[in-house]
C-alpha cells in the first residue's frame, strides 16, 4: 500500500491504482467519457484531468499511476475550467439533437454537460458529416454522434475478439467504423451489440422494430404472441428506475398483456425443451462416437462468430435451434394446430436481451411452419420504450403469470440467462437420465461465476464428463484455440457471446461507467436469475409437466424425427 493525498486528505491505496481509481475510492466522481476499466484506458477524452503537485500540466487521471506521497487536487478552478473547455470542444462537433436521440436521458455526454454546468458552447465549428449506417439488421451507427472515445473499438477487439470497427482517416476527419467506409452488414460483425451497450452516447443503437409490433397489434387479423427471454426479467426494471438486480417477471407479464398481446409466453419453456433435445443429443454423441466436444448453439452472436472465424467447429455445434426460435416454431406448428389458427396469421414477437437475435430471426432456415419461426425481435430496451409509449405505470402493475401451456417453466431454464446456466441446466437433466437416480444436490457451483473460462469434470455414470464454459467470443476464441492445438479436451462446451452471458447482452439497459464503478451490475442481474431458480417449485427441465405433455402429444421423444424437423437446424460452411 502507498499513501496519496487527495484534496487535502491522506488515503492508503494499493500500489497498482491509477489516480482515477484512488479518487473514486475516496468518493470523488471524476468525470470520464472514454474510460472503461480494463478495456479502454487511453486518456482520450481529457475530462478526467487533475492537478498533481510538482507537475506543470494537468494530467489525465485514468492513465496516471499513483505513487507514494503524491498530492492530487481534483477541484481547483484550473481543473474545472479545463474539463469544461474540453467538454465544450467535444460538444461543438457533436450532433446535439438530444430530444430525438435514442439516448435522451441515458447519455453520459448529456449527463456530464449538465453536471459540469455547460450552458453555452463557445466554439460552434464545422461538424463531421457522415451518413448513418443502417445496413445491419441489428445495429445502427450514427457517426455524427460519435465522440471518438474508442470504447466500441476496444470492446469489439479486446473483449469480443472481432475487430471489425476501428479509427479511420485523420485529424478532423477521424471517424469510427468498418474499413473502407463499409456498412456493418458488409463486414464480419457478429451483431453482438457489445459496442452498443458500451457506447456512452447515441452513436450506436439497435435497429428499432417497435413500429412493426404496434402494426401487428393493431391488425385484427393477426394473432400476436409474445415471448420473453430469461435475462429480460432481471433487467427490464432498470428502465423504470428499479434498483439493478430487481426481478420483475410478474410485472413484465402484466405489462405485455396490457400492451395487447393475445398470448404471453415464456422463452423459458423452450429453454426446458432445449435441455431435453440438447441433453439427449449429447448422450447420443457420447454413446455413438459422435462429434465432440459438443458446443451449445443458443447464442446467435456466438454462432455467427463460429461461422466467420472458426468454421472448423461448425460440426461441433449442437443442431438445436436457440430456445426462442424453438418456441416460435412450436407456436406456429403445435400451438397453431391445437388452436385451429393458420400459422400465416400468427405473429411471434421475441423480447430478448440481445441484438444478434434480430439477425438470427431473419435466417431463412429458421422457418419450420413455412413461415419465419419468429417475426420480430425487440430488445429489453425497446420493450421498456413500448411500455412507456402505452402510458403503462410499470411500477404499479400487479404481478401476473405467463399464459398456459407455453408459459410453464422450471428453475433450470431461467438460469440460461447467465454464463454457465445452460451447462448447469443440462447437467441437472443429463445426470438423472444417465444414472436413473435423483440428484441430491442440483446446484453445480463449478460452472457458476463470471470468469471468462470455467472448466470442470463431472462424473456421469461410468464417464467423467469434461466440461468448459466460455463467455464473450474473445474467451471462446482462446478456449477453441486450446482445443485445436490439442492442449485441452472436452466433451461439452457452453459458449455465450456476451461477457457474463445474456444478462449483459447487447440489448440490455445501459449502465454508465459511473454506476459500474460502484456496482457489479452483471453479478446483480445474474443473482436475480439464481433467486428465481431457487424460488421455483420445479427446477429440472425434464420434470416440467408441460414438457412431458408436449412430448406425449406431439414430438414422441427427444430427438425424434418430428423434433428434428421443427426444433433443430443446420449450419452451412
Ligand atoms: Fe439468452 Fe436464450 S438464454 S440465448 O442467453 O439458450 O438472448 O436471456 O433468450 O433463445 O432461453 C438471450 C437470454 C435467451 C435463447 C434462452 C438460450
Ligand atoms: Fe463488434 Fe459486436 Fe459491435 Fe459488431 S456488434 S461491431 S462484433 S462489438
Amino acid at each position: 500500500m502507498i499513501t496519496v493525498n487527495i484534496d487535502g486528505k491522506d488515503l492508503q491505496v494499493p500500489e497498482n491504482y491509477t489516480v482515477l481509481k484512488a479518487c473514486r475510492e475516496a468518493g470523488i466522481n471524476i468525470p470520464t467519457l472514454c474510460f472503461l476499466e480494463g478495456i479502454n484506458e487511453v486518456g482520450a477524452c481529457r475530462l478526467c484531468l487533475v492537478e498533481v503537485e510538482g507537475q506543470r500540466t494537468l494530467k489525465a487521471s485514468c492513465v496516471l499511476p499513483t505513487s507514494e506521497g503524491m498530492v492530487i487536487k481534483t477541484n481547483t478552478k484550473r481543473v474545472r475550467d479545463a474539463r469544461k473547455l474540453n467538454l465544450e470542444l467535444i460538444l461543438s462537433n457533436h450532433n446535439r439533437e438530444c430530444t430525438t436521440c435514442d439516448r435522451n436521458h441515458k447519455c453520459e455526454l448529456q449527463r456530464l454537460a449538465e453536471e459540469l454546468g455547460i450552458r453555452d458552447i463557445r466554439f460552434e465549428g464545422a461538424k463531421t458529416i457522415r451518413s448513418v449506417d443502417t445496413s445491419s439488421p441489428s445495429i445502427v451507427r450514427d457517426p455524427t454522434k460519435c465522440i471518438l472515445c474508442g470504447r466500441c473499438v476496444s470492446v469489439c477487439e479486446k473483449v469480443q475478439g472481432v475487430s471489425v470497427i476501428g479509427f479511420r482517416d485523420r485529424g478532423f476527419d477521424t471517424t469510427v467504423g468498418p474499413i473502407f467506409d463499409k456498412g456493418l452488414a458488409e463486414v464480419a460483425c457478429i451483431n453482438c451489440g457489445q459496442c452498443v451497450v458500451n457506447c456512452p452516447v447515441g452513436a450506436l443503437k439497435e435497429k428499432e422494430n417497435i413500429d412493426l409490433v404496434w402494426e401487428a397489434l393493431d391488425n385484427p387479423k393477426k394473432h400476436v404472441v409474445v415471448q420473453t427471454a430469461p435475462a429480460v426479467r432481471a433487467a427490464l426494471g432498470e428502465e423504470f428506475d428499479f434498483p439493478i438486480g430487481t426481478r420483475v417477471t410478474g410485472k413484465m407479464a402484466a405489462a405485455l398483456r396490457r400492451l395487447g398481446f393475445d398470448k404471453v409466453f415464456d422463452t423459458d419453456f423452450a429453454a426446458d425443451l432445449t435441455i431435453m433435445e440438447e441433453g439427449y443429443e449429447l448422450l447420443n454423441r457420447l454413446k455413438n462416437n459422435g462429434k465432440l466436444p459438443m458446443i451449445t448453439s443458443c447464442s446467435p452472436g456466438w454462432i455467427k462468430y463460429c461461422e466467420h472465424y472458426h468454421p472448423e467447429f461448425l460440426d461441433n455445434l449442437s443442431t438445436c435451434k436457440s430456445p426462442h426460435e424453438m418456441l416460435g416454431a412450436v407456436i406456429k406448428t403445435y400451438y397453431a394446430e391445437k388452436n385451429g389458427i393458420d400459422p400465416k396469421d400468427i405473429f411471434v414477437v421475441s423480447i430478448m436481451p440481445c441484438t444478434a437475435k434480430k439477425f438470427e430471426a431473419k435466417r431463412e432456415e429458421l422457418s419450420a411452419s413455412g413461415y419465419q419461426d419468429v417475426d420480430v425481435v425487440l430488445t429489453t430496451r425497446e420493450l421498456g420504450k413500448m411500455i412507456k409509449q402505452a402510458g403503462i405505470d410499470f411500477m404499479r402493475l400487479p404481478d401476473e403469470d405467463f399464459d398456459e401451456v407455453l408459459g410453464e417453466s422450471t428453475g433450470a431454464s431461467v438460469i440460461f440467462g447467465v454464463t454457465g446456466g445452460v451447462m448447469e441446466a443440462a447437467l441437472r437433466t443429463v445426470a438423472e437420465v444417465v444414472t436413473g437416480k435423483k440428484l441430491e444436490k442440483i446446484e453445480f457451483e463449478e460452472v457458476r461465476g463470471l470468469e471468462g473460462i470455467k472448466e470442470a469434470e463431472i462424473p456421469l455414470g461410468d464417464i467423467n464428463v469434461k466440461l468448459a464454459v466460455a463467455n464473450s467470443t474473445g474467451c471462446a476464441n482462446a478456449l477453441l484455440e486450446k482445443v485445436k492445438k490439442g492442449e485441452a479436451e472436452y466433451h461439452f462446451i457452453e459458449i455465450m457471446g456476451c461477457p457474463g452471458g445474456c444478462v449483459n447482452g447487447g440489448g440490455q439497459p445501459f449502465v454508465s461507467d459511473l454506476v459500474r464503478t460502484n456496482e457489479n451490475y452483471i453479478l446483480k442481474r445474474a443473482n436475480a436469475l439464481y433467486e428465481e431458480d431457487e424460488a421455483k417449485v420445479i427446477r429440472k427441465s425434464h420434470e416440467n409437466p408441460m414438457i412431458q405433455k408436449i412430448y406425449e402429444e406431439y414430438f414422441g421423444e427427444p430427438n425424434s424425427h418430428k423434433a428434428h424437423e421443427i426444433l433443430h437446424t443446420h449450419y452451412v460452411k
